[in-house]
């Protein structure tokens, strides 16, 4: 039987068909696809890096260079390969029988393209997992060496180094501004070798022993039926924890304060928590606590403020972070030392220096500086650097050593045991990211992921085949010694000292040392979070805690909550308060502060002086106008629009002028019409009174004094006159303030 026409066109086509597949067409050969539109046909230079992009370090997992091309070479060579090298001539089109045929097996292409994406992700960190790095310099001022021997502390000293802000709830794809505590890491790439300092926003920890980790953990995240909420503690599982356990009151009371929400990383405080056994040449020994210092001052946001940036910008840290890296704005913090005599004890005024929940006020032990950290580079990428790198507690230099603090002593298990599943195996040093500056010589081997080829035939000691190497250090070759720390007369025991059960002096004493509006910042945090529960039991029970750290604080929150307030279950003991501890009353530089500037299209010279006098004084001027572009023929250019404005970005608000609203305005229904100056876009007036209900400064000169009027505002932290410079300069003062704390007399003592 004779095929049918049809059959017959069909084989005619496959038959074509098979002869372009044999010979397809190759992008730039004539009779081929058109090319892409968008895309170069022929390679060309990419752009540059950024400026504060370089290259992770190639250095062999020994620490030499190795002079390899840097990995950041991968997207800037001439043809796309396999990961084996052969180059391809299209990677848009899978290989089929025929144009709708069925893909082939053995198109190993597309099976190498999905196999590599299908494994980009890992495991994110199981606490930690939204997190931000950056990488610096710290230099030693040598003021450490009469108590340390790290040479890494010696001065002028200049060490390389990583840092990783985080928050500890979420996922790794959580908002940045939630209340929570912040992590802050930094990995110094030593010459003894790397030094982790591991440490927090917030001195105390949660709880005393590392057995309770997993519990504290598993309260805080998301309840495991909904997985809600995501990244906060507002929830019934956390405050029925906390509530039990009130070993966690300390903790709690920061994470409701100003510093569980803080402005920004450049203005956050570190704390390594725990306290270090330091040691000097000698050997002689002292009790340490490592305190981070920001220069720029220690500020947060106020709540209403927080929670608008999560939905407006979650990456709000990270971006403020890489920003003022990318500028030049280089944030700095100055490493400091409490110091304590190394008592068989382990006490300082009364407090047990083992027990991570609580810290020394810094009246009793001031905080000496020995170094500087300058963050100035940022992370070319996110996942190479930020992801992959590996923190540890155990790595530590000759010089630095732990003590018995329970929670410091799990910690030294979880960091490497947590890292076999996160980073898939024991090799994870050997990543760019955490391979040490200082020569490596281990007898580790193989292994997942085992990136040095190994000579030798000898991993082991003693050898005499690999004649004896590697040589273990003499005293004169300065390696880490533990100290020889003699050990209590004790029984092995599942119990804490006494002195663990005082759960209540040490969050009165920072009660007691908040300002006025500190403390009802922090009466509305409980009240919000505990509002926030369903169960009132938990809101009774954690009222009852909190009777004992304060009688007013319960009231205030039992107020809030309408419920009646318990009285104190324990005699609160007598504390001095540490002034040191509020944000309030201080003055700090304003460099690297954002300043809003609502355009007036009448008064663009005024506009022009102020941003320059603005970037001069080291802050950062945004131009706000009706539309982007720019703005008439005075060379300026409109930053951000009436759309993509939002008073959050601003730690203070310039009003030149109110030009006429935008072409995507909503009806001005809110704003006043008819004010001076004429209509006034509704945006300008919300931008306005968020300022002013976040207590930020705010200016105004010539016709944006209209934009005042129409917002309603009025009273302390408003700067008016005809001189912009003369606002201008009225606002930055109050910038050193960080905010008009006065605008909202508190009612709290
Ligand atoms: Fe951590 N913690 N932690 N922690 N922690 C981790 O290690 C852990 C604790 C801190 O940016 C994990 O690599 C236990 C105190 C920071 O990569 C994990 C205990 C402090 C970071 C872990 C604590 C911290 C972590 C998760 C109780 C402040 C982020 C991923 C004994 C001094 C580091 C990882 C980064 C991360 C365990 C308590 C700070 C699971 C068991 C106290 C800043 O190993």
């Amino acid at each position: 039987k004779k095929p049918g026409k049809l059959v017959k066109a069909a084989v005619e086509k496959a038959v074509d068909k098979v002869t372009e597949m044999v010979n397809p067409p190759i992008p730039g050969v004539p009779n081929s696809e058109p090319p892409s539109l968008d895309e170069p046909t022929e390679p060309r230079a990419p752009l540059p890096p950024k400026p504060d992009q370089t290259g992770p370090e190639t250095v062999s997992p020994t620490g030499a260079p190795t002079g390899a091309p840097k990995l950041s070479m991968g997207q800037q060579g001439e043809f796309l390969t396999t990961s084996a090298g052969a180059r391809l001539y299209d990677t848009d089109h899978s290989l089929k029988a025929g144009e709708r045929g069925p893909t082939l097996l053995q198109d190993h292409h597309l099976r190498e393209k999905i196999m590599h994406f299908d494994h980009e992700r890992i495991p994110e960190r199981v606490v930690h997992a939204r997190g931000y790095g950056a990488h610096g310099t710290f230099v030693g001022y040598g003021t450490a060496s009469n108590v340390c021997k790290a040479a890494f502390l010696g001065d002028g000293v200049e060490t390389q180094v990583f840092v990783r802000f985080s928050t500890v709830l979420g996922s790794r794809g959580s908002a940045d501004t939630v209340r929570d505590t912040r992590g802050f890491a930094t990995k110094f790439y030593t010459q003894e070798g790397n030094f982790d300092l591991v440490g927090n926003n917030i001195p105390v920890f949660f709880i005393q022993d590392g057995i309770k980790f997993p519990d504290v953990i598993h309260a805080g995240k998301p309840h495991p039926d909904r997985e809600i909420p995501q990244a906060q503690s507002a929830h019934d599982t956390f405050w029925d924890f906390v509530s039990t356990h009130t070993e966690a009151t300390h903790h709690v009371m920061w994470n409701m304060s100003d510093r569980g929400i803080p402005r920004s990383y450049r203005t956050m405080e570190g704390f390594g928590v725990h306290t270090f056994r330091l040691v000097n040449a000698e050997g002689g020994t002292t009790l340490a606590k490592f305190h981070w210092k920001p220069k720029l001052g220690v500020h947060s946001l106020v709540w209403e403020e927080a929670q608008m940036i999560n939905g407006i910008d979650p990456d709000f840290h990270r971006r403020d972070l890489a920003d003022a890296i990318e500028s030049g704005a280089h944030p700095q913090w100055e490493l400091g030392v409490q110091l304590f005599p190394d008592t068989p004890r382990q006490t300082f005024e009364g407090i047990d220096l083992l027990d991570s929940t609580k810290f020394v006020p810094e009246e009793l032990a001031p905080v000496q500086p020995i170094g500087l950290l300058t963050l100035n580079r940022n992370t070319m990428n996110f996942f190479a650097e930020t992801e992959q790198v590996a923190f540890h507690l155990g790595n530590l230099v000759p010089g630095i050593d732990v003590t018995d603090d329970p929670l410091f002593q799990s910690r030294l298990f979880s960091y490497l045991d947590t890292q076999l599943t996160r980073l898939a195996g024991p090799n994870f040093n050997q990543i760019p990211i955490n391979r040490p500056h200082a020569p490596v010589n281990d007898m580790f081997r193989d292994g997942y992921h085992q990136h040095a080829v190994h000579a030798g035939v000898a991993p082991y000691k003693p050898n005499t085949l690999d004649g004896g190497n590697p040589f273990e250090a003499s005293a004169a070759d300065r390696p880490f010694v533990e100290v020889a720390q003699p050990l209590p007369k004790a029984a092995k025991v599942r119990q804490s000292p006494a002195s663990f059960s005082d759960h209540y002096t040490q969050p009165r004493l920072f009660w007691l040392s908040l300002s006025p509006v500190e403390k009802e910042h922090l009466v509305r945090a409980f009240t919000f979070e505990l509002g926030k529960c369903y169960e009132q039991a938990i809101k009774e029970r954690q009222l009852r805690v909190l009777a004992n750290v304060d009688p007013t604080l319960c009231a205030e929150v039992a107020k809030g909550l309408g419920l009646p307030a318990p009285a104190p279950a324990v005699q609160p003991k007598k504390v001095a308060p540490s002034p040191a501890l509020s944000q309030v009353g201080k003055t700090w530089p304003t460099d690297g502060r954002m300043i809003g500037i609502v355009v007036d299209p009448a008064d663009l010279d005024g506009v022009r002086t102020v941003r320059e006098t603005i970037l001069a004084a080291g802050m950062v001027p945004l131009l706000i106008a009706p539309t982007g572009g720019p703005i008439g023929d005075s060379g300026l250019v409109a930053q951000r629009t009436f759309l993509t404005a939002r008073s959050v970005e601003f730690d203070a608000l310039l009003l030149a002028g109110s030009p006429p609203p935008g072409p995507d305005a909503a009806p001005a229904r809110d704003a006043k019409a008819g004010a001076p100056g004429g209509l006034v876009d509704p945006r300008v007036v919300l931008m306005v009174q968020e300022c002013f209900r976040h207590a930020k400064a705010i200016g105004a000169w010539g016709a944006g004094q209209a934009a005042l009027e129409a917002s309603g505002v009025a009273g302390a932290g408003i700067a008016v006159g005809d001189d912009a410079t003369k606002v201008l300069g009225e606002v930055a003062a109050l910038l050193g303030a960080h905010r008009v704390w006065e605008r909202f007399p508190a009612t709290i003592s």
